[in-house]
């Protein structure tokens, strides 16, 4: 496509769907998710028992260029593997430095994020919440609601996606549900 030339296009603020064909759509099913639950066992029996998916996002078929901006929809769905909710993959930006901008449109989650030096931030995002992910940070969206959890994104089109760091140990926390609640705890594989 052209990306010199101005468009709008109409994202869905429930679905975060997009009409335009421009918009590729890619899917997360538990299969692909198996190994970044804590409790495989539960992997297993979730993907026995119809495979659902999580989540899928859209973005554009935009240059991969340094004055290039990338945006589109995150779309997580509610639900548990074990006791941690349905969550994205998570990853560093390839170009490590590269920053990202999620605003949420619908649902209740929270963006776990950490750099490689091991620190942690993790933030709550409802409806109208705009979060900088800086440079450095990895970053995971995880739905703690029970509706979709949908986000709009912006990130510079070259950044690229380093998950095989994340797909290691995963993320340092955990977000589980434990009475009813979303409780953030220490991801075993890191201690
Ligand atoms: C987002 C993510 C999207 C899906 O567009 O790619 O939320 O998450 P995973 O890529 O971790 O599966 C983004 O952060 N892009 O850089
Ligand atoms: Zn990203």
């Amino acid at each position: 496509m052209n990306s010199d030339k101005p468009f709008v296009l109409d994202f869905d603020l429930l679905s975060g769907l997009c009409k335009s064909e421009r918009v590729k759509p890619k899917y997360r099913y538990a299969s692909d998710m198996r190994d970044q639950f804590l409790d495989k066992n539960a992997a297993d029996m979730a993907i026995k028992a119809g495979n659902p998916l999580l989540y899928e996002f859209y973005g554009l078929d935009l240059p991969e260029r340094d004055n290039v901006l990338q945006f589109g929809t995150t779309k997580i769905y509610p639900g548990k593997i074990g006791s941690e909710y349905y969550m994205t993959k998570g990853h560093f930006h390839t170009l490590l430095d590269t920053s990202e901008i999620y605003y949420c449109l619908r649902g209740h989650g929270i963006m776990m994020m950490e750099t490689p030096e091991g620190d942690v931030d993790y933030r709550e995002m409802l409806p109208g919440d705009a979060i900088y992910v800086p440079g450095r940070w990895a970053h995971r969206s995880i739905n703690t609601g029970a509706t979709p959890f949908v986000m709009f994104f912006v990130y510079r089109a070259d950044a690229g996606h380093d998950y095989g760091t994340i797909e290691e140990k995963g993320f340092r926390r955990l977000v589980v549900e434990k009475n009813g609640k979303p409780v953030v705890t220490q991801n075993p594989k890191w201690l």
